[in-house]
């Protein structure tokens, strides 16, 4: 396994990437499976709970997650080609971060409950109901595979912020 290095805004070149969309995976591999592999150790050293593989360079769709608490065995959760196929119209805000934003966090406001559909490492097919954190996190990493961040559901000059607070404390670094 490799740890990769994880693309954040206060690079443009970086921030080039994350706005991409993803395309969906075609098959499979083993190839695909060793890539699931790297982000979870990378999702792990951050650390993290989600990472999209758009967030290292990978414009593919999948994202991996573990949302097992923190004395309790990992889980870790590969999605790849994933899907929202029903939204709730209720709606609820969590206060949420990104690995791509260090350091930033601010409340955003989704559908409570959604149902989900995906492949996952064995290339079966799932379909889900998600509520709570598992919801959030899944519409997150889903808008990381369509080039979207979480800042961009904020104003622009909380976007604006947010960006030059991550680029000062990458120069103070
Ligand atoms: O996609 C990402 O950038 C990962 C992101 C996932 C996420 C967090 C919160 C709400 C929605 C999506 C993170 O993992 S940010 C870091 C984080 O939440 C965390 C870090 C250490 C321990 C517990 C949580
Ligand atoms: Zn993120």
């Amino acid at each position: 396994m490799v740890l990769r290095r994880i693309l954040t805004v206060a690079d443009p070149k970086d921030l080039a990437v994350l706005k991409q969309v993803s395309a969906p995976v075609a098959e499979i591999t083993d190839e695909l499976r060793a890539l699931a592999d790297d982000m979870l150790e990378t999702m792990y050293a951050a650390p993290g709970i989600g990472l999209a593989a758009a967030q290292i360079g990978e414009l593919r769709r999948m994202f991996v997650m573990d949302l097992s608490d923190k004395d309790a065995p990992p889980e870790p959760r590969v999605f790849i080609n994933p899907e929202v196929v029903w939204a709730s119209d209720e709606l609820s805000t969590y206060e949420e971060g990104c690995l791509s934003i260090p350091d930033i966090y601010d409340g955003v406001e989704r559908p409570a409950r959604v149902r989900v559909r995906f492949l996952d490492r064995n290339g079966d097919s799932v379909e889900e109901e998600a509520e709570g954190l598992y919801a959030t996190c899944f519409q997150h990493e889903l808008d990381h595979c369509n080039g979207v961040l979480f800042l961009d559901h904020l104003s622009r000059l909380k976007r604006e912020r947010a960006i030059s607070k991550v680029k000062k404390a990458k120069l103070a670094a």
